[in-house]
């Protein structure tokens, strides 16, 4: 597929063109929430639209603290083609002291705000596994450049890998295929379920398919020689699946922002974080469209404003923030090309935590307190201290430097970290 084709060129500019007169009769905005599969979008999205709705302590979203902002509702779910975020339902399972279900799929919801007097802004918020990012490389990728890359990959996993390394001498037939794919993804499943590889791991549908399990599609996998089938599936994969997410949401996000949980990385140690900073310089290739980036000459850009944001802030105490925070930058800095207004920030959605320090044996140290999942009693958790310089976690090997746990949801699901910052960068200009 030749993606400096004029043809798709022409059918992007003529969707940003019907987005663009759309927008010229009520102004919207498309924001995109992306991260890898737990990293805390359903928390954050069902976080943000509360405190639209309802308010809160938001001090530093000014629309809201100054009181322009009048009145926020939902809106019916303007796409046909995808579910709609299922707020409600997030709510509920929140204010029963649990967390959100877990979610594979693309969703989407919409609000609309009503600012100063007489005006109003469309807010599309889109919810999309990360997953699917990792995916975008491929549409400038051959079956042979997918094979080679993905072999290797698995070669330098060999415990994982081996069964499916052992499975590529048969010929392969329709049958064969089905085979080969299904021990090829649960290569890819059990890379991502030991916390040691986390990234790098397309076709991202494989471990991520939505609504595309079990299609023809999905069933390919690399081999070290040449296979007209397999090379016609893996064509299909890019044409009738990263293409279209490319085409009908990624292209039309104005803002993004990005969540990464680094609590399991940290707690896996080094090879983990390099891992999650190569997963993170992945996704963000397609949001970066710098002048040297492919993605560049396949459609103009049109995201003006990332957040690259460590989640789930409380499980370390706020003296440590700053260094939560430098250390999402540096996961991300491979990837900072040039191109959009990149911020970085600890946040945390939902605020299961509260702080204190506990003096044992004359030394004090910063704690948080709060109720392990599980269990019923609070608790006082020393997570340990996360490094000055980000580049000192060099040599590190986690569990004992580190040690997370998971908390339950707070009575109070106001609490959070910075979400007015969050609501000030992705609307506060919108909203003048
Ligand atoms: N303490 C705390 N935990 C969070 C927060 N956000 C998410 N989590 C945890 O992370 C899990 C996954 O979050 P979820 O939003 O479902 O992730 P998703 O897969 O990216 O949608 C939740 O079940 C919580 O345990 C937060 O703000 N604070
Ligand atoms: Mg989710």
């Amino acid at each position: 597929m030749n993606l400096q084709s004029l043809f798709r060129e022409a059918e992007l500019a003529a969707l940003n063109l019907v987005d663009f007169t759309k927008a010229s009769f009520e102004p919207r905005l498309r924001l995109g929430v992306t991260g890898l599969s737990r990293s805390g979008k359903t928390v954050f999205i069902t976080a943000l639209i509360r405190a639209l709705l309802e308010g809160g302590r938001l001090p530093l979203f000014e629309a809201m603290s100054s009181g322009r902002l009048s009145r926020v509702t939902l809106e019916p779910q303007p796409d046909d083609k995808i579910p709609r975020f299922a707020y409600e339902e997030h709510v509920a399972a929140l204010s029963r002291g649990e967390w959100c279900q877990s979610t594979s799929q693309i969703s989407e919801i919409r609000l609309r705000l009503e600012y100063n007097g007489n005006k109003s802004l469309l807010l599309d918020i889109v919810d999309y596994p990360g997953e699917w990012l990792l995916d975008l490389p491929l549409l400038n990728q051959t079956y042979r450049e997918f094979s080679d890359d993905a072999l290797a990959k698995a070669k330098s996993r060999l415990p994982y890998a081996s069964t499916f390394l052992s499975m590529l001498d048969a010929p392969v037939d329709e049958l064969r295929a089905k085979t080969l794919s299904e021990s090829f993804t649960a290569y890819l499943r059990s890379c991502r379920d030991d916390a040691a590889a986390l990234s790098s791991l397309p076709p991202g549908r494989f471990l991520m398919p939505g609504d595309m399990a079990g299609s023809p599609a999905l069933t390919f996998a690399p081999l070290p020689y040449d296979n007209a089938l397999m090379e016609r599936r893996f064509e299909a994969y890019k044409t009738h699946v990263v293409y279209p997410f490319f085409r009908d949401h990624f292209a039309r996000l104005d803002r993004q922002i990005v969540l990464i949980d680094a609590m399991p990385a940290l707690n896996a140690g080094e090879s983990a974080l390099n891992d999650l900073s190569e997963a993170l310089s992945e996704v963000l290739e397609p949001l970066n469209i710098g002048k040297n980036s492919w993605f560049s000459t396949l459609f103009k850009r049109r995201i003006d404003k990332t957040i690259i944001a460590a989640t789930k802030a409380d499980h370390v105490h706020s003296s440590q923030h700053a260094r939560l925070q430098k250390l999402v930058a540096r996961l991300g800095s491979k990837a900072n090309k040039g191109g959009a207004e990149i911020t970085t920030l600890a946040l945390a959605s939902i605020r299961a935590t509260r702080e204190a320090t506990i003096t044992r044996e004359g030394i004090s140290h910063d704690c948080i307190l709060g109720v392990a999942m599980g269990s019923d009693k609070e608790i006082a958790v020393y997570p340990g201290e996360l490094p000055e310089n980000p580049l000192e976690l060099k040599g590190f090997k986690g569990g004992d430097d580190f040690r997370f746990i998971r908390f339950k949801p707070p009575l109070d699901i106001a609490m959070h970290i910075r979400l007015d910052r969050v609501l000030e960068t992705l609307l506060g200009d919108k909203l003048r």
